[in-house]
């Protein structure tokens, strides 16, 4: 991770919207620095690139101007570096498909695990674990005919879909070792907890998706700043 790189990235290595940034960077084999951010005390760098939403990842290409929000980020990737490892398909439509499901995954699927932490008593966290079962039965589908009986959403190799969601296996597996349910398994959802084992260990994710132990302590950080 080179200091003077001419990418930067702002980010925390727990969040997975920043290891989504961190793989399609890996994939491409593009050197940057990574520049730690502490959201209990946001940094003038984040507020000033950020001034909007306040968050991170954000990238910064040479003397450009800012980028912020993951999918954004990553397509800009795509876009520059588009002659190694390409993540999106070349096909507009096939394109446009693999956008809609990012956005359910992002605006409708990982949004349920926030509103399973916040919400008390088993009865309400019930009802939020069986949406997030249904939405896994979706996301089953959408890998069987993405993946077309190869390994990944992308085919032969990590794709847009698979980054998108791959970011994002690390909370699945604490959220699954607290909670007495799975989002993934044999009975409903085969094919992804076989990519899930796949994903698991390739090359661009195994060293960026953080462990139960400092998702735990950023767990913790979660519940006293954002309860
Ligand atoms: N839609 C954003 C979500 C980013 C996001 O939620 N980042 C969190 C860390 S996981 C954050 O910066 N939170 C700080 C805050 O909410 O104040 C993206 O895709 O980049």
């Amino acid at each position: 991770m080179g200091k003077g790189s001419e990418i930067k990235l702002i980010g925390t290595a727990e969040s997975p919207y920043v290891n989504r940034v961190q793989i399609v960077l890996n994939l491409k084999s593009i050197d940057y620095e990574f520049v730690e951010e502490n959201l209990t005390c946001k940094s003038e760098l984040l507020l000033t690139s950020n001034p909007v939403y306040k968050k991170v990842p954000v990238l910064i290409h040479a003397n450009k101007p800012p980028i912020p929000e993951s999918l954004i980020i990553i397509e800009y990737l795509d876009e520059i570096y588009s002659d190694v490892h390409p993540i999106l398909p070349s096909d507009p439509l096939a394109r446009a498909d693999n956008r809609f499901w990012a956005n359910y995954m992002d605006t409708k699927f990982f949004p349920l695990f926030e509103e399973l932490r916040k919400t008390p008593g088993k009865e309400g966290k019930k009802a939020i674990v069986k949406q997030i079962i249904e939405g896994s039965q979706l996301l089953e589908e959408a890998f069987v005919k993405f993946s077309n009986g190869k390994p990944y959403f992308g085919g032969d190799d990590v794709g847009y879909l698979d980054v998108v969601l791959g970011c994002f296996l690390g909370w699945t597996k604490f959220v699954e070792k607290h909670n007495e349910f799975k989002i993934f398994d044999e009975a409903r959802t085969p094919k992804l907890l076989e990519w899930t084992n796949r994903i698991w260990s390739h090359e661009a994710l195994k060293d960026v998706i953080p462990g139960s132990e400092t998702l735990k302590n950023f767990y913790m950080i979660l519940m006293k700043y954002k309860p």
